[in-house]
């Protein structure tokens, strides 16, 4: 029995199938979520964005009063000083898409309660309550829209500012939910008369929940949610933070260094080491970090919500504009090798990062670092027609050892690459087959 394995392009690789998180409704219809979650699945890279009155002093967003850095009352403070005064959302939706992104997800609300639009649930908005004094949410849903971006919005279920919301202070809530059904129930009727808003408002391709963890999907009533939200449109994907209502997972900072549980996941990763603007956060990613990173999620599948936080007067601090530039530079160049690529190699095969073409006729090698000397590719069971530099089409030699004759079991493939071809970043390199990918993944020897 010889073990190979071929991949098929609508199925994940074998190796990363896995069943849904437990708790996870089960889909209506693997089909319809597949068709669903398409776009998501093949846009690879989307940007997050924190605006909030918390860049007004750079503090932590809703965190700094929570954890009692500074009080409730300092805190909203803040309101006074968000003026936009800058704010040129056309801007900002060219700059997304300079970076290559697909979809852009932006805080409409985070747990501060302080809405970007205007919302007629409460008056606890940057159009009611700050110098910006209008809806800085639609201008910018709009100018994603015109470049053609799927839209996601951000929405935390928590308001640790609503009066009849249970939560507030860390280790200090306003009253047990179980215990005042009656206030739960008032609360419940403003989060999804916010809901609702954004709902038939904005119709976002993509609803991005936060805070789920506070209480459970039956207090959430998060079916309902759920139901509400693909009834208005069947097509809008749902985050996975929405007590076990949602599409996919979302990893958040770290790399996951093995697979997550569900089909489709999403790495979200702040550039420096703050969501929203901090003045004194200068630990800004380099741009070969970002793109590493953004290589390792692509090749496990997933999608990079890669994170920026505006000032208060709705300009992009410099160094995250440079990081969203480099990286465009590098995805556009790169395209191919990202954009409706499917999870490359399964461990063992190739000592980094790699994509494939739905149809598995072309493999991308992503080349961490700048490799002096070639590079080895294991278990290949097909034959190859070439290998190019991605962006040069420069050809990459390349010689296989170790083939004994007779045996099936193929041999090892060593890639030379063109010394002119190094990307300042990362190269990558095209592996066009003959046929559809196919690996052995014996344990060696002859059979
Ligand atoms: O508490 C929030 C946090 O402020 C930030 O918005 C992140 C972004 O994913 N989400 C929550 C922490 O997981």
């Amino acid at each position: 029995m010889i073990n190979r394995i071929m991949i098929l392009a609508m199925a994940l690789p074998f190796w990363v199938c896995a069943p849904r998180a437990v708790g996870q409704p089960a889909p209506v219809d693997s089909a319809a979520l597949q068709t669903r979650m398409q776009w998501f699945a093949d846009a690879k890279l989307g940007i997050f964005i924190h605006w909030g009155i918390y860049a007004v002093n750079g503090i932590s967003e809703s965190w700094s009063f929570h954890n009692r850095r500074i009080s409730h009352d300092d805190y909203m403070k803040q309101l006074g000083g968000f003026t936009a005064s800058a704010y040129d959302p056309d801007s900002w939706a060219n700059l997304i898409r300079q970076s290559g992104a697909r979809y852009t997800v932006i805080t409409s609300k985070h747990h501060d309660g302080v809405a970007l639009w205007d919302t007629k649930l409460n008056d606890l908005s940057i159009p009611r309550r700050t110098p910006a004094g209008r809806d800085v949410l639609t201008p910018f849903v709009d100018a994603l829209r015109k470049q053609n971006i799927k839209v996601g919005l951000y929405f935390s279920l928590i308001d640790w500012s609503h009066p009849d919301y249970p939560g507030f202070l860390r280790d200090s809530s306003r009253y047990d939910a179980k215990a005042d059904p009656d206030r739960w129930r008032r609360f419940l009727a403003f989060y999804r008369g916010q809901l609702d808003e954004i709902i038939t408002r904005f119709n976002p391709d993509l609803f991005w929940f936060d805070g789920d963890w506070e209480h459970s999907a039956e207090e959430w009533q998060a079916a309902d949610v759920r139901q509400a939200i693909l009834a208005h449109n069947p097509s809008a994907i749902i985050n996975g933070r929405l007590q076990g209502y949602g599409d996919y997972d979302t990893p958040e900072q770290n790399f996951p260094v093995t697979r997550p549980n569900l089909k489709w996941w999403e790495l979200c990763l702040t550039t420096n080491e703050s969501w929203g603007y901090q003045v004194d956060d200068t630990t800004f990613k380099s741009p070969y970090e970002i793109i590493s990173i953004f290589a390792d999620v692509i090749a496990f599948g997933g999608d990079l919500l890669l994170d920026i936080g505006p000032k208060a007067d709705g300009t992009i601090p410099q160094p995250q504009i440079h990081i969203l530039t480099e990286l465009g530079t590098w995805t556009y160049r790169h395209a191919e090798a990202i954009f409706g690529t499917i999870a490359g190699l399964p461990q063992g095969h190739f000592y980094g990062p790699s994509t494939l073409s739905k149809d598995s006729t072309s493999l991308y090698l992503f080349l961490a670092g700048r490799p002096a000397g070639p590079v080895v590719l294991k278990g290949l069971d097909t034959p190859i027609d070439r290998i190019t530099v991605v962006g040069t089409g420069e050809p990459a030699t390349f010689k296989i050892i170790g083939k004994i004759s007779w045996s099936p079991v193929p041999g090892l493939v060593y890639i030379d690459i063109p010394s002119n071809a190094q990307d300042p970043y990362m190269t990558v390199l095209k592996v066009s087959l003959a046929d559809p990918l196919k690996l052995y993944r014996g344990k060696g020897g002859l059979q």
